[in-house]
Parts: C-alpha cells; sequence; structure tokens
C-alpha cells in the first residue's frame, strides 16, 4: 500500500494507524501547497480532490477520506484491535468520535492554517475550538483514551488534531486531561516512529 501524506497534517493519523497495525506500507509526500509529489507528478492526477490523506491498496484501487482510511486499515488486522468489530455498539462509538473530530474539531482548528482568513473569523473559530477541546477534554476523565483503556483509530485523529492547537493559538494548557491525553500518544512506538517519518520530532 501507499500513504499519500504531507508532514504534520491530518495524514498524520492514517500513519500512526498503519505503523500499529504493522502492515506492510510506503509512505509518499504529497505537498498541500504545491499539490506536486517528489518527483513532480501533479497530485490531483492521484486524488482529485487533491488534499491528503490518501491510502492506495495493493490492487491500485484508491481510498480518500481520514476516517474510512483508518477503519479500512483496522480492519485488515482484527487481532490489533484499532477498532471494535463492524455492527458491534462500540464500532459506533469510535464512529461518532471519528466524526465528531472530522467535523467539528479538524475543519475548525485547520481553517486557522489559512493565512486568508480574517482575524475576526479567526477569533470565532478559536473560541468554538476551545469549547469543543473543553468537552473532549471532560469525556477524557478517568479515560486513558477516547474508547476507555485501549488505543483506538479514534486517538490517533484526536492526537494529529490537537497537536495543531499550537501552531494556531488556542491554549490548552488548563486541558490537564488532553494533556496527558497528548502524553500517552506521544510516548506510543508507532507515534514515535509516524513523528520521525514525517520528519517532526525536534
Ligand atoms: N475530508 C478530508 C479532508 C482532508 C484535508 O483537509 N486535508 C488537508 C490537510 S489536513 C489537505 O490536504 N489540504 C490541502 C488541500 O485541500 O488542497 C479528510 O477527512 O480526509
Amino acid at each position: 500500500m501507499k500513504l499519500y501524506y504531507s508532514p504534520g497534517a491530518c495524514s498524520l493519523s492514517p500513519h500512526i494507524v498503519l505503523l500499529e497495525s504493522g502492515l506492510s506500507f510506503q509512505p509518499v509526500l504529497a505537498s498541500t501547497k504545491t499539490h506536486k509529489l517528489q518527483d513532480g507528478t501533479d497530485y490531483y492526477t492521484i486524488n482529485p480532490k487533491g488534499y491528503v490523506p490518501l491510502l492506495e491498496l495493493d490492487n491500485g484501487e484508491r481510498l480518500s477520506e481520514g476516517p474510512a482510511i483508518v477503519q479500512y486499515i483496522a480492519d485488515q488486522v482484527p487481532d490489533k484491535k484499532l477498532a471494535p468489530a463492524n455492527g458491534t455498539m462500540a464500532r459506533y462509538r469510535v464512529q461518532e468520535w471519528l466524526n465528531f473530530i472530522t467535523s467539528e474539531l479538524h475543519k475548525g482548528i485547520g481553517g486557522l492554517f489559512n493565512p486568508a482568513m480574517p482575524e475576526e473569523a479567526k477569533a470565532l473559530m478559536r473560541t468554538k475550538a476551545a469549547d469543543r477541546l473543553k468537552w473532549v477534554d471532560s469525556q477524557l476523565e478517568g479515560r486513558s483514551y477516547l474508547m476507555g483503556d485501549s488505543f483506538s483509530v479514534a486517538d490517533a485523529y484526536l492526537f494529529t488534531v490537537t497537536r495543531w492547537t499550537q501552531h494556531v493559538g488556542i491554549d490548552i494548557s488548563t486541558l490537564k486531561q488532553l494533556g496527558a491525553f497528548q502524553a500517552r500518544m506521544d510516548g506510543r512506538p508507532a507515534v514515535q516512529a509516524a513523528l520521525k517519518a514525517e520528519g517532526l520530532l525536534k
């Protein structure tokens, strides 16, 4: 498989999940600015949507959308328990988290990287995102991960978008559970390996 990614972008989430899965894959750098691969290939010819992540399967089929990609990976290695079995209530809970992260956090926090966004809109976005993260913080009370004691694909996504807060002026220093969650995630070997592979370790 090939994972098209850009360093530190939302593609870090499936990058972590692939490393957690133990499946073999090739990371392929796709610039979110130039929309070109390192060899000059126009990324739109690979993903017409122009964004990362994109997972190319061994049969050439391509899957986009982070929440779908991470569940696909999890379902290839059920023994690793990266997501609960399909059809169970627990699986719907993971999907509830993935949808929350993608629609309520990812797009809001990610939008703050856009230099064209007016400052007034950014201020509103920051307040909204901080409120949402405060709620996430409350949900992590007494839990190591979003689903309880064990890691799931939703954690990789939450970790990825929460990392962005430091770059876009959202202060999460008072959110103790979320801070502990980030530190816990940071301690996972697959997370360290993904950060290293993307050149994000200081
Ligand atoms: N709905 C997509 C959104 C992906 C997305 O927003 N990717 C960003 C990086 S975090 C990107 O590649 N932006 C560049 C672009 O849209 O051209 C998903 O959830 O996978």
